[in-house]
């Protein structure tokens, strides 16, 4: 009853189907791990207790300090920083022996937080506004290579008391 032309309709359609679920195995995992963030191999960051203070040696400079924490399997890293604000310069910044230097990027290990403190690690804004006062907000967005973009808002302390920046 099967002609020579239906027997290579057929073939054909197996191979086909063959080939389709050949492929969807090779997506599917992929495709899988895209929709679960939390799932083991993936960095977890939570920002807690922002804090922004003025400088009182530069003029319209604030530092900032939290605590960046990792609750995820795998290591993320802080590669930069904005704020809402046209002037302004955001870097990361560390200090050693009382002098602040400038940190291409911030390592955040998993099942750990790093702490930005005074006298240590924090993230400096220069060239803002020079109305900006004790109780100003703004927003700060912190860009982190695996978790992308977080936003935090903070709102302007006190001058910073520590006196790192007069060494
Ligand atoms: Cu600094």
């Amino acid at each position: 009853m099967k002609s020579v032309a239906g027997l290579r309709a057929m073939n054909s359609i197996k191979t086909f189907a063959a080939s389709l679920v050949v492929f969807m195995f090779a997506v599917m995992p992929g495709g899988a791990a895209l929709g679960m963030g939390s799932a083991p191999g993936f960095p977890q960051i939570k920002i807690e207790a922002p804090e922004a203070r003025m400088s009182r040696v530069i003029v319209g400079s604030v530092s900032v300090f939290m605590k960046i924490s990792n609750t995820g399997k795998a290591e993320d890293t802080l590669v930069g920083a904005r704020v809402d604000v046209p002037s302004a310069i955001v870097e990361i910044h560390d200090t050693e022996n009382g002098k602040m230097f400038r940190k291409e990027k911030l390592r955040i290990p998993p099942a750990d937080a790093v702490e930005l403190k005074p006298g240590g690690l924090h993230i400096m804004i220069f060239k803002m506004p020079e109305d900006i006062k004790e109780g100003s907000e703004f927003r700060l967005v912190l860009l982190f290579e695996k978790s992308g973009e977080k936003q935090v808002d903070v709102k302007l302390g006190g001058a910073d008391t520590q006196m790192h920046m007069h060494h």
